[in-house]
């Protein structure tokens, strides 16, 4: 599936794109489910937003239960001093997380791609575990800033083997919050690990070598379709939309069966909804 050149580029920069991946009525179909699973949600169902300290552990229970199922998730701006949503529910949303690969069936058949499979194994894959997937809005106006990290914080295996797979779903741009990442990065150590004990999580660093510079980050503009792959050490981040003009993603974070899974990883599966690859 993919050329010499683009495994070499890959191993030196830790990521790649790849133009044309997803065809426009495979995207249509995804954005339309995600708008038919954000009107369907009720807001005051959730407590997926931090805005005071007594609501920190609400949200944190309402995220971690949201590992193997689908829910959707405020922007942190969404919301007005008096409470209320600044804008529309469907302007408002910030992601749609963390099963839909498994448990919606067009999320399922969009991620379960034989094309996909074979990038995943050019990759270094050689047995693929899709763990998470995110629908991710970047709403104009309020799309969140995505701070720098590695993916591998959230996703450990020995030896590390995370691979992100992100598809972009309209046009990501310099305007509207596109990847930025840093070159060759992935060959840096894991900062921070992110590790769950039942309904408790915690942050362990890890290493202190600092985040990257921003001026040294390149940013990784994507034509709708495109799929951008990068290593799960390559510290990227995406800055705040404040364009008027969203930014539509999707994500699928994949491991290699070969490799030991943490049992500290915040999603675990088990024989109810097994872990399964991309075919
Ligand atoms: O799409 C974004 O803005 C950030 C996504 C990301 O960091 C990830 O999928 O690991």
């Amino acid at each position: 599936m993919l050329t010499t050149a683009q495994q070499d580029q890959y191993q030196r920069d830790g990521y790649l794109v790849l133009p044309d991946f997803k065809s426009a009525g495979e995207i249509a179909a995804l954005r339309a489910r995600a708008g038919v699973i954000v009107d369907a949600f009720d807001p005051a169902s959730s407590q997926g937003i931090f805005t005071t300290r007594e609501q920190e552990k609400k949200a944190d229970d309402y995220f971690l239960a949201s590992d193997n199922t689908i829910r959707c998730f405020f922007e942190e701006e969404a919301f007005g001093p008096d409470g209320q949503l600044k804008q529309d529910k469907a302007l408002s949303i910030n992601k749609i997380g963390h099963a839909m690969h498994d448990l919606d069936p067009v999320f399922r058949a969009f991620s379960a791609d034989p094309k996909l499979a074979a990038v995943a194994r050019d990759l270094g894959l050689a047995e693929a575990q899709v763990w998470q997937s995110m629908y991710i809005f970047k709403q104009p106006g309020i799309g969140g800033e995505v701070r720098w990290h590695q993916d591998a914080t959230f996703f450990d295996t020995t030896p590390i083997s995370v691979t992100t797979f992100w598809f972009a779903l309209e046009d990501a741009t310099l305007d509207n919050g596109c990847l930025w990442a840093e070159p060759g990065g992935h060959r840096g150590p894991l900062r921070e690990r992110f590790v769950r004990n039942g309904d408790q999580v915690h942050v362990e660093k890890l290493d202190n070598t600092p985040w990257p510079d921003d001026r040294t980050a390149v940013p990784l503009e994507a034509r709708a379709g495109s799929l951008v792959c990068f290593h799960g050490l390559l510290p990227h981040y995406s800055a705040p939309n404040r364009s008027p003009v969203s930014r539509h993603a999707y994500t699928l974070h994949a491991t290699d069966a070969g490799t030991a899974y943490s049992a500290g990883n915040w999603i675990q599966r088990d024989a109810t909804l097994p872990v399964r690859g991309f075919v």
